[in-house]
């Protein structure tokens, strides 16, 4: 019987490895692919997840966990696509333009995807237009904006503004985060939602789409 436990603690102490090696086991061991991405993958990031809210676990932990998740992840993910397992929602997320700080939203991303989220990464320097051409393409449930800077914080409200223009503001839910962002800025823009941190945002989005 694979040990899932033992997984999820490879995941959160960034053992790519034995991440690797323990997830072939319990595919091997004939493991259904879901319960080892919920109570294995998942589970190991949840908790990276909340070390990191409670600072026990800083940016560079947060990363190697991340690794190792991915690194597992790639050996489930053929599995799950042929046995039709759909992810949870999938998430566009960028940092807005003008701005290029990317290590927030990378984290953020990674998260969302250990939480069992499909990403669309469109990396940073996003324009309105190219989030509105992502929703219009019909992909993502969930706009997720992230900027770090004061003077780039106005490109959130741009791309609501624009996603209301392009008549598809209903199709998606926007969450907004970064170090300038407040949940009353949020408020004052129209996003439906604003996350602190990095597993903050991962609650938000199953939240926004329950
Ligand atoms: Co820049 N920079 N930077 N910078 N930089 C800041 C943000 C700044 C506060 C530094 C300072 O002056 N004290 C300041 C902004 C001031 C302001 O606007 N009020 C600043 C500035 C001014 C600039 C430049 C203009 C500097 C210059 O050239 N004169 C320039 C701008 C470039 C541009 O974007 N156009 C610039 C450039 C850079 C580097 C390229 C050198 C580098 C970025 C490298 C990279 O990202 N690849 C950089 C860095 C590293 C920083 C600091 C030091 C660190 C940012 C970071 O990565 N933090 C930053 C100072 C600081 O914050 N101490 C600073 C770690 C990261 C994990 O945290 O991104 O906050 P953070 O993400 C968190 C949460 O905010 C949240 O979750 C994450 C994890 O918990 N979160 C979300 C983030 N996005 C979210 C989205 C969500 C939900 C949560 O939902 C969608």
């Amino acid at each position: 019987m694979a040990d899932l436990q033992a997984l999820a603690e490879t995941v959160i102490s960034g053992n790519k490895e034995e991440a690797e090696r323990l997830t072939r086991e319990a595919v091997a061991d004939g493991t259904d692919p879901v319960t080892i991405v919920n109570d294995g993958l998942i589970a190991g990031m949840s908790v990276v997840g909340e070390k990191f809210k409670n600072n026990e676990f800083y940016v560079p932990e947060v990363l190697i966990a991340a690794r190792a998740m991915h690194a597992a992840m790639d050996v489930v993910k053929p599995l799950l696509a042929e046995s039709g397992v759909e992810p949870r929602g999938t998430v566009a997320i960028g940092t807005v333009k003008g701005d290029l700080h990317d290590i927030g939203k990378n984290l953020v991303s990674m998260m969302l995807e250990g939480g069992g989220y499909e990403i669309i990464d469109l990396e940073v320097d996003v324009s309105p237009e190219k989030f509105v051409e992502v929703v219009n393409e019909g992909n993502a449930q969930v706009v997720a904006l992230s900027a770090l800077l004061t003077t780039t914080m106005p490109s959130m409200k741009d791309t609501i503004d624009a996603l209301e223009e392009a008549g598809v503001r209903d199709n998606v839910k926007v969450i907004i985060g970064g170090a300038p962002v407040t949940q009353n800025y949020a408020d004052e823009i129209g996003a439906d939602g604003y996350a602190p941190d990095a597993a903050s945002a991962v609650d938000k989005v199953g939240e926004l789409l329950a």
